[in-house]
């Protein structure tokens, strides 16, 4: 099951809105199949598994999620396996999308293959985190990006930022935006910054430059709006805004998608509810500080990466990551636990905190 863990995380980025998905086939204690759910719409783990061993009877069959038994844009995979001969089916999770939902292991068990559910459960969840979220709550994951000087701040005191962290971090982050569907930023950064937000080099995926307009558009001379036509762009606008400016920067290659509220919380639940609804499954949130504390205040914060860069700016009027007004309380903080630490380069580091379960 380990092995097929590994294998379905080689679907990163490719698979989304689907699962990632490995499977491994096991006969006389020798794998003799091995296979990955590889691209949206392509043939699934079992599928791939089950042509890799050619001959599977009497096998038994790792996956890292049950068996799907719909006609999808694929046939049944619980009928692939039994008309293979598998004898037994070990799977990590059961699948809680709608049409499959215990209907595959069910299938399997009619059809006289012995199953087992369960197997490495805690780390099939946690690989599927995103798609497990869109599936229960129609929204896409989020995952909030940073860096950061060891004494926390994103900038000095006079706005610096060019470069806190080092060339392995800044290449973890285009790795990245190559895999999300979405990046968002703030008009802030925008007006401060002129960002790109594209992965260089492209990844597997390219991310829609999202922009939360509460007060303002960006110009028709930003970078954003002059590769609108190549790298799609959407504004979120809020009600308070122009419509007639907002049309012109349509013109020029952008999508909008309108609040009703101008408020930066509300625009946030609209639109990872609209976002979610395009089938978007990872959203990256790069900054500014407004709406780092807007999504936080929102409590729409599902993951943390964090690069701290091996500098001290200090300064009093030198900012953090995360702007707004803040908790007052320590026992209103957002409580988050570790997943991951990784070294980057000589003396970068990358922290991967999720939120606390609750
Ligand atoms: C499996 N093995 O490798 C994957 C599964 O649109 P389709 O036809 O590709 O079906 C997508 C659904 O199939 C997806 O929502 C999930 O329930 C399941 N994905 N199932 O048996 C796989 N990728
Ligand atoms: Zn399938």
């Amino acid at each position: 099951m380990r092995l097929a863990l590994g294998l379905a995380e080689q679907g990163r980025g490719s698979v989304e809105p689907n699962p990632m998905v490995g499977c491994v086939i096991v006969r006389d204690n020798q794998v003799i199949g091995q296979g990955y759910h590889q691209r949206f719409g392509g043939p699934h783990a079992e599928v791939h598994a089950l042509r890799d061993a050619g001959d599977a009877r009497g096998a038994t069959a790792y996956v890292t999620l049950e068996p799907c038994c719909h006609h999808g844009k694929t046939p049944p995979c619980s009928d692939a396996l039994i008309s293979a001969g598998v004898r037994r089916v070990v799977v990590a999770m059961a699948d809680p999308f709608e049409q499959v939902d215990g209907g595959g292991l069910a299938q399997l068990n009619r059809a006289g293959i012995e199953t087992r559910v369960g197997v490495l459960e805690h780390e099939a969840r946690e690989l599927n985190a995103a798609y497990l979220k869109r599936l229960q709550t129609g929204r896409p994951f989020t995952i909030a990006k940073w860096a950061m000087t060891v004494d926390g701040r994103i900038a000095t005191s006079t706005g610096q930022s060019q470069w806190i962290s080092s060339e392995a971090s800044r290449a973890d982050v285009h790795a990245l935006r190559g895999r999300v569907d979405a990046i968002a930023v703030g008009m802030g950064t925008v007006i401060a910054d002129d960002p790109m937000l594209t992965a260089r080099p492209p990844g597997v995926r390219t991310a829609t430059r999202v922009v939360f307009c509460a007060h303002r558009l960006p110009t028709a001379r930003s970078r954003l709006i002059q590769s609108a036509s190549e790298v799609p762009v959407l504004l979120i606008v809020s009600p308070e805004i122009d419509a007639s400016e907002v049309a012109k920067l349509e013109q020029l290659g952008a999508s909008v998608y309108r609040c009703t509220s101008s408020n930066l919380v509300h625009m946030i639940h609209q639109s990872l509810d609209f976002l979610g609804s395009q089938s978007m499954t990872n959203v990256m949130i790069e900054g500014g500080g407004e709406l780092m504390a807007s999504f936080l205040t929102a409590d729409a914060i599902d993951q943390y990466e964090v690069y701290v860069g091996a500098k001290v700016f200090g300064g009093r009027g030198a900012l953090g990551p995360v702007a707004g007004d803040g908790f007052a309380s320590v026992a209103d903080a957002a409580a988050l636990q570790l997943v991951r630490l990784q070294r980057l380069g000589d003396n970068d580091v990358k922290l991967v905190y999720r939120r606390m379960q609750r």
